[in-house]
C-alpha cells in the first residue's frame, strides 16, 4: 500500500480479464489509493468486469466503444455528471484483424489498415479531447505502446504503424494540454500473455527467445507495468510529458538478438 493516488480519480479503459495489462494498473492504482472507473466494450467484458471488481468499494462501469463518437461524447458526459473532476486515464486499447498481423506488412488492405489505426491511435486523439474539460486540476493521461512502433517487428505489421501514429499523437496531444496541466505520456511494454497477445501466430517463441536474450532475462508482468503507470499518474512524474517509458526488461537497449 501507498497513498501516491490518494484523493485522485483515475479512468481505466481496456480491461478485458484479469490477464489484461489494464487490470495490472488498476490493482496497483487501487494499491496506491485511487478511485477507479473503468469502461467495457460490450456485454462479454462488462460481466469479467463485475466478477473482478465485486469486492471492491465505489466502482462504476461504463461502456465505451472507441468506433463509437456517441459512446465517447455519452461517457465523459456522465463522469462529469457522477464525478465532477478526474485526474488520470489509462488507455489500454488496440485491435487489428488477426489476418494482418502476419506475412507481408505489404499486403495490408486499406479497411485492415484503417481500423487499425482508429482504435489504436486515433481513439486516444477523441479520448483526450472530451477528456479534458473534466480535468480541471490537470491531469495525466497514459496509453500502451510496443517497440514495433520504432522498429519493423517481424508480424507486428499494420499494429506497428498504428503504434507509430499513438506515439506521435502522445507528443502532439503533450504540446496541446501542457499549457493547461495535463500530462501525456506512454509506456512501451514488452511481451505479455495476455487476451490480444495470445491470438498472434508465434506469439509463445517471441516470448521464449525474449526471455533468453533481454538484459534482465525475463518477461515483465502486467504488475511491473501498473507500478510505472502509477509513478506516470502521480504527482512523482509532474516534470515528464510527451515521454515514452520502456518497460521491457531493457530489450530497447539491446541490437539485434
Ligand atoms: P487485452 O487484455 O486484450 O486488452 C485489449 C483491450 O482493448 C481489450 O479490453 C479490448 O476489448 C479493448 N478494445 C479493442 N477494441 C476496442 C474498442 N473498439 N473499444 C473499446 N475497447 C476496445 O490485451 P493487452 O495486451 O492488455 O493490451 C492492452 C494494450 O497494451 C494494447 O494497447 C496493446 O497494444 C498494448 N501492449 C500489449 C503488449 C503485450 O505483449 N500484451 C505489449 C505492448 C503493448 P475486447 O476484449 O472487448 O475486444
Ligand atoms: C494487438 C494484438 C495489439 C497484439 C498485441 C498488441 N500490442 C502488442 N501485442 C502483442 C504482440 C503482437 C505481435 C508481436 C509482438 C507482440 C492482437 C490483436 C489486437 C491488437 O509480434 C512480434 C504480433
Amino acid at each position: 500500500m501507498n497513498t501516491l493516488l490518494k484523493g485522485k480519480t483515475i479512468l481505466i479503459m481496456g480491461v478485458a480479464n484479469k490477464w489484461s495489462i489494464a487490470w495490472g494498473i488498476a490493482e496497483a492504482c487501487l494499491d496506491a489509493g485511487a478511485n477507479l472507473i473503468f469502461t467495457y466494450q460490450g456485454e462479454r467484458n462488462l460481466s469479467n468486469l463485475q466478477k473482478l471488481t465485486a469486492d471492491l468499494p465505489n466502482i462504476s462501469l461504463y461502456k465505451c466503444d472507441v468506433t463509437e463518437d456517441q459512446d465517447i461524447i455519452d461517457l465523459f458526459h456522465n463522469i462529469g455528471n457522477d464525478y465532477g473532476t478526474i485526474h488520470g486515464i489509462v488507455h489500454s486499447i488496440a485491435f487489428a484483424k488477426k489476418e494482418e498481423l502476419e506475412g507481408a506488412y505489404y499486403n495490408t488492405s486499406r479497411e485492415g489498415y484503417h481500423l487499425a489505426q482508429d482504435i489504436s491511435a486515433y481513439s486516444l486523439v477523441a479520448v483526450s479531447r472530451h477528456a479534458r474539460p473534466l480535468m480541471k486540476d490537470g491531469g495525466s493521461i497514459l496509453t500502451l505502446t510496443y517497440i514495433g512502433a520504432e522498429r519493423a517487428v517481424q508480424n507486428y505489421n499494420v499494429m506497428g504503424v498504428a503504434k507509430s501514429a499513438l506515439e506521435s499523437s502522445v507528443r502532439y496531444l503533450a504540446a496541446d494540454l501542457g499549457p493547461e496541466n495535463i500530462r501525456v505520456n506512454s509506456i512501451s511494454a514488452g511481451p505479455i500473455k495476455t487476451l490480444a497477445a495470445q491470438g498472434v501466430k508465434g506469439f509463445g517463441s517471441i516470448l521464449k527467445v525474449y526471455e533468453e536474450k533481454v538484459p534482465l532475462r525475463r518477461a515483465v508482468t502486467q504488475r511491473e507495468v501498473g507500478d510505472t503507470a502509477v509513478f506516470l499518474l502521480s504527482h512523482m512524474s509532474r516534470g515528464i510529458t510527451g515521454e515514452n517509458i520502456h518497460v521491457d526488461a531493457g530489450f530497447h537497449a539491446m541490437g539485434l538478438l
